[in-house]
């Protein structure tokens, strides 16, 4: 059915241990020619041995070598592994031995593909293998376990097999009627109703699996020499960005991550805002400046406290002030304050904070509201419900698919037309699952593995 495929599994260069998986129907003849001397192979067992080229007797390396027997194997074929020492010079050595006798080098993932094409682990299950490996906060880390461990898989493939009962019961009733029983048509929409309430909740939450996996987006905004790059630095606690007094420092965008009780929060530093340039270069950044604007989770404003609002300040707000989260940051708090923000129109949950970059008075502050208005909230939500943006748009499917079919029952249809809809949210929490994907999905999923797992 396959062929045999290795590749290195861990990362390039020099190292402790290295790692070669080879996976397939050929793994018993391969580890009789790299190991010609050894009789046993107890599944699972690890022996000390000296890897040869078959032909010339060459020893290439010693290391331990572990054999799986399928379907007792991470592919659910059989699997040998060789630990070897990690160096380029002998990884490539064995690899090219391997791929001279007939072994296919590996696709990026396909360790992993063959596990879900052999039952070993459903869709949601591979899919958080490459979340975890390449998860960068411990929420990132704590949800890709859970799903490893089927927390996901376990809700959806729930959801699934109720609808597909009443799809069933459905279509029987209609093709057998004398030996099926209709459906119950008032606990079924019932059923359906709390399935789209349950789905709903579980899509408002999803901002958060965003922010778990890809951290949270601030931009720092305002008009020049305000001092945003000086906000920067005191964020990272050293000099990133180049802080001047001349107005119109920072040209580019300078961008840079910390963790904050284990969120990555990626803070991008911009190009002062002036209205009045007719500068090609000024003007191109304002227009990107927009557009992160837009993207952003977290939009930073700051203005200098010791001066009263600009026109170029009133010009940048009415560009972030419909932002669900806005932090104005008025700056300069050690010298004497002069601005006024109590008659500006915020939404209610924007937050205030006077600071002083310089001085790194405040910063405190601001860590913390920013703790709490993320990670916190991230404390006290359940992992399970997290899902990655492939399986959000699926969900959102299903939940539309559903709600369409409650529209029509209200209209009225007859069974028949409501066991559409059901086959069709039936089909979509498949795809989330594996067990109804496409070839397509499923390639596009594994192209974003890593060669070897
Ligand atoms: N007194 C005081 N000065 C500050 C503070 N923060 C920044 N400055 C000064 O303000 C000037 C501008 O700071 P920057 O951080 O470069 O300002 P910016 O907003 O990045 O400026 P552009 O890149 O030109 O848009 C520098 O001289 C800083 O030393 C502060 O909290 N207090
Ligand atoms: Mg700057």
């Amino acid at each position: 059915m396959f062929d045999t495929i290795a590749a290195i599994a861990t990362p390039p260069g020099i190292g402790g241990v290295g790692i070669i998986r080879v996976s397939g129907p050929d793994v018993m003849s391969i580890r009789g020619q790299l190991f010609p001397a050894r009789k046993t192979w107890q599944p699972r067992y690890v022996y000390y041995d000296r890897v040869i080229v078959p032909e010339s007797g060459v020893v290439l390396d010693e290391g331990c070598v572990v054999y799986f027997q399928g379907p007792h194997s991470y592919t659910g074929e059989d699997v040998l592994e060789l630990q070897l020492h990690a160096s380029p010079q002998v990884m490539q050595s064995v690899l090219s031995v391997l791929l001279g006798l007939g072994i296919r080098l590996a696709d990026p993932g396909e360790f992993t593909k063959r596990a879900v094409v052999n039952g070993k682990m459903d869709l949601t299950q591979a899919e958080s293998v490459i979340e975890l490996i390449h998860s960068k906060s411990v929420y990132a880390q704590r949800v890709s376990l859970a799903h490893l461990r089927g927390s996901l898989f376990k809700r959806i493939s729930l959801l699934r097999a109720g609808l597909m009962r009443y799809m069933e019961q459905i279509e029987g009733s209609i093709d057998f009627p004398d030996e099926v029983e209709a459906v119950d048509r008032v606990a079924m929409i019932e059923a359906i109703e709390k399935n789209v309430s349950d789905l709903s909740h579980l899509l408002r939450v999803q901002d958060f699996g965003k922010w778990i996996q890809g951290g949270v987006q601030c931009v720092i905004v305002g008009r020049p020499n305000v001092g945003k790059s000086s906000l920067l630095n005191a964020l990272l606690g050293e000099s990133r960005s180049i802080v001047t007094s001349i107005p119109g420092t920072t040209r580019d965008f300078i961008d840079a991550q910390i963790l904050l009780g284990g969120v990555m929060f990626s803070f991008v530093d911009t190009a002062g805002v002036r209205s009045e340039t007719t500068d090609v270069i000024e003007l191109l950044g304002m227009r990107r400046i927009r557009a992160l604007i837009r993207s952003s989770d977290v939009v930073l404003w700051v203005v200098d406290g010791s001066v009263p609002l600009q026109p170029d300040d009133y010009r940048i707000l009415e560009q972030i002030k419909r932002k669900a989260r806005l932090y104005v940051i008025a700056n300069k708090s050690d010298k004497r304050q002069r601005v006024d923000l109590s008659n500006l129109e915020f939404k209610k949950n924007t937050r205030i904070v006077a600071m002083s970059a310089k001085k790194q008075h405040g910063l405190e502050a601001l860590k913390e509201a920013l703790r709490h208005d993320f990670v916190e909230r991230l404390e006290r939500l359940d992992v399970s419900l997290m899902c990655n943006v492939r399986q959000v748009a699926a969900l959102r499917l299903v939940r539309d698919q559903l709600k369409h079919l409650l529209a029509q029952y209200a209209l009225g249809a007859v069974d028949d037309a409501l066991s559409i809809d059901l086959k069709g949210a039936i089909l979509k929490l498949g795809e989330v699952t594996g067990d109804d994907v496409t070839e397509e999905v499923l390639d596009g999923i594994f192209s974003r593995f890593c060669v070897g797992k």
